[in-house]
């Protein structure tokens, strides 16, 4: 458990610099969605971000290869019930992801993600307390669950640094790879 926040996990180095390497050759032979800011792949589910919804028509079908060895390990370390919908975020220096709170009635109590690439801060907020900022290093694994994922929103800033123990750090490419259990209409 982090210090702070209830049911904030942060596993530094869960993969290999190799792992790491293989997963963007990976990830870069996929094609990209671009009709974000940033550029996506969703797999398993898609998800409509305006809409904030997933129901039986967006199933995508099986992750790919790289995933679904991801998804098992994280089972395997008890980390999730077995991950069914991967987003792979990309964020070139400059951009971010406003804070939110992952859908709730769409995806399942544990939301995980594990950072490629550059590292980068993250912004934690939750009304009436002080923010947090946590690293996110290359190769490590957030997991959020209890009021980590439901009470707290998550961001990260739009800007091309990030001051890390009192130091200024260039931000380089980062893509992040979420995994979610998906909970559909039909299911509620
Ligand atoms: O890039 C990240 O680590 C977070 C991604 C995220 O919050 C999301 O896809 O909803």
């Amino acid at each position: 458990m982090h210090d702070e926040i209830d049911g904030l996990r942060l596993i530094d180095a869960w993969i290999s610099a190799d792992e790491a390497a293989a997963l963007l050759c990976a990830i870069d032979a996929e094609a990209w969605r671009a009709d974000l800011s940033r550029r996506v792949q969703h797999y398993g589910w898609r998800y409509d971000y305006k809409a904030r919804s997933i129901d039986a028509s967006m199933r995508l079908g099986p992750l790919p290869p790289w995933a679904e060895a991801l998804a098992d390990r994280v089972e395997r370390e008890g980390l999730s019930a077995r991950p069914e919908q991967v987003i792979v975020n990309e964020y070139e220096p400059g951009q971010g992801i406003a804070a939110h709170i992952d859908c709730v009635p769409c995806f399942g109590p544990v939301v995980l993600s594990l950072s490629l690439g550059s590292g980068c801060a993250m912004d934690l907020r939750r009304e009436g307390a002080a923010p947090r900022a946590i690293t996110l290093a290359p190769r490590s694994l957030l997991a959020l669950s209890g009021e980590a994922r439901l009470a707290w929103k998550h961001g990260i800033a739009a800007r091309k640094s990030d001051v890390i123990d009192g130091v200024r750090v260039a931000r380089g490419r980062r893509v992040s790879v979420t995994f979610r259990t998906v909970r559909i209409e039909s299911e509620r």
